[in-house]
């Protein structure tokens, strides 16, 4: 029986509520040990000031790279898990949250569906999360 194909997975760890390390490292722990999932390498921890319209505290960003054979919307389920686990409200768009995992690429996969767009559309705003995906991109290059 072959084995399903395994992707190599950017998700954007965002938190600017509560304590923030602590947050990051719950989701870092907790992706790794997510079914069919193996966390590859993390970036460094960013802070950064909080985008768009809410005017909110600032976030610490992260990227990791994780390698999973969970299809993209298994693995969203998995995500928004780990997001109700660390207490977020999901109430305003773009407001203030504990914990925010976004998958930002999912192998070469382009998904639009309701509630899952890859790549993330963000991508081009954020020069924090290029900047995190050239780091991940440079401690593990995809093998060709
Ligand atoms: N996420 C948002 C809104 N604004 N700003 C920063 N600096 N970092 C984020 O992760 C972020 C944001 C909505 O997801
Ligand atoms: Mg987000
Ligand atoms: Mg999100």
């Amino acid at each position: 029986m072959s084995s399903p194909p395994v992707e190599r997975v950017y998700v954007a760890l965002g938190s600017n509520v509560g304590d923030r390390a602590a947050h990051l490292a719950f989701a870092r722990e907790r992706l790794g040990a997510l079914p069919d999932t193996r966390l590859v390498a993390a970036s460094q921890v960013e802070e950064t000031a909080a985008l768009g319209p809410v005017p909110q505290g600032r976030f610490l960003n992260q990227m990791v790279l994780l390698e999973t054979s969970l299809p993209p919307r298994e693995l969203l389920l998995g995500l928004l898990e780990l997001e109700r686990e660390r207490g977020r409200d999901r109430g305003e768009r773009w407001g203030p949250r504990t914990l925010d995992l976004d998958i930002v690429r999912y192998g070469d996969w382009v998904v639009s569906e309701p509630g899952l767009t890859v790549p993330h559309p963000e991508l081009p705003n954020r020069d924090f999360w290029r900047r995190e995906v050239a780091e991940l991109e440079a401690l593990s290059p995809a093998r060709a």
